[in-house]
């Protein structure tokens, strides 16, 4: 029998889920816990390189945990935490931040693109980002790391420290691997295609969170930038808007991209738009009902937080302190 992977994945509490995270995340995290060992984290100390105001981050980081569980992950099955309640990702952190060259964090495009929209705080965390996920992701031996597209540059930083950490010493890590979804990889803004979509975009029309309301949604796709053709055709270089919207619409129903061109080959964008609209709209409100229902119960999800903490504590620190040893901390025995 085929051994159970270990998968590890995050995601920040940065601003309420978008569309973008869960067709690209979240969607495949409730598939692969039927078939692996998952552990999803919420990355709230990720989330602090960019200011935060105190209130909204501490309801939104528990607003995350509710999400993830109302979009169908099972805590019997995947183990998921608040990463600032386990200590050991920033001690290892700072252990790996000592094996990471500031020409790998130079090239890093996230680093390059959150700078300059955060011009006013270019924080050295900002900077770190990718050592603190390669601890996120080396503490639990983890094999597969499913993530959109827009994070395979930190993917492979996190094996290259992984190799030269065992290089120098001995076999520590296990070399992670990127697994990146086929459809939904990349949902790019709806105003300005050629950006991915963010939760933290400061135009609200650009994104569409898993919590909006159905009228919101709808208008949202409605003023989805576009082109002047008025043909539901995939060309992502000369149409990025219509391809986006052609592309989430494939992602949510299953359906291929030359199947939906021929399914509105004789219908303009007001028809499709309306039919990408209807089906976020069908996909979303069961995880609403889901949502609003969980977060009455606050003692549960509570206890859930608090139990996720101590599982990935204990298997953490196993590595954590492999990790130390073999640098040579002093350890009294
Ligand atoms: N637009 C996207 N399309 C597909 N996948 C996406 N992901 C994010 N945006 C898209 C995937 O969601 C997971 C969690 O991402 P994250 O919250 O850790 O950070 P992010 O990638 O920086 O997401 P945002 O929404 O863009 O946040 P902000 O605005 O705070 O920077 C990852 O697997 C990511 O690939």
């Amino acid at each position: 029998m085929e051994e159970k992977k270990i998968i590890f994945s995050g995601i920040q509490p940065s601003g309420y889920f978008t569309l973008g995270n869960y067709l690209g995340a979240i969607k495949n995290w409730t598939k692969l816990q039927h078939e692996h060992n998952c552990i999803f984290c919420i990355v709230d100390m990720h989330a602090i390189t960019v200011r935060q105001e105190p209130k909204n981050l501490r309801q939104r980081t528990y607003d995350s945990f509710v999400q993830l569980i109302a979009c169908g992950l099972e805590p019997e099955k995947a183990l998921l935490f608040i990463q600032s309640h386990v200590p050991a990702h920033a001690e290892l952190a700072w252990l790996l931040n000592c094996y990471t060259y500031m020409g790998e964090l130079n090239r890093m495009t996230q680093f390059k693109d959150k700078s300059s929209r955060h011009s006013e705080n270019i924080n050295a965390g900002l900077y770190t980002y990718p050592a603190l996920m390669a601890a996120d992701i080396l503490l639990y031996q983890t094999d597969l790391v499913p993530v959109g597209e827009d994070q395979k540059q930190h993917i492979e930083l996190t094996r290259d420290i992984a190799i030269r950490f065992n290089n120098l010493y001995s076999p520590t890590f296990v070399v992670p691997e990127g697994y990146f979804p086929k459809a939904g990889a990349r949902v790019m803004s709806l105003q300005e295609p050629d950006k991915k979509m963010s939760k933290s975009d400061e135009n609200e029309n650009a994104y569409i969170t898993l919590l909006e309301e159905p009228s919101r949604i709808m208008n949202k796709v409605k003023r989805a930038v576009t082109d002047s053709e008025n043909q539901v055709r995939y060309d992502i270089k000369n149409k990025p808007g219509i391809s986006n919207l052609i592309d989430i619409y494939a992602s949510i129903t299953g359906k291929s991209i030359e199947d939906i061109e021929r399914e509105f080959s004789s219908a303009g964008y007001g028809q499709f738009k309306n039919a990408v609209g209807e089906a976020i709209v069908e996909t979303l409100s069961p995880i609403q009902e889901r949502f609003k229902e969980l977060s009455k119960e606050k003692g549960y999800i509570n206890n859930l937080i608090r139990e996720g903490a101590e599982k990935a504590e204990r298997m953490s620190y196993k590595t954590l302190n492999k990790v130390m040893r073999k640098i040579g901390l002093y350890q009294v025995k």
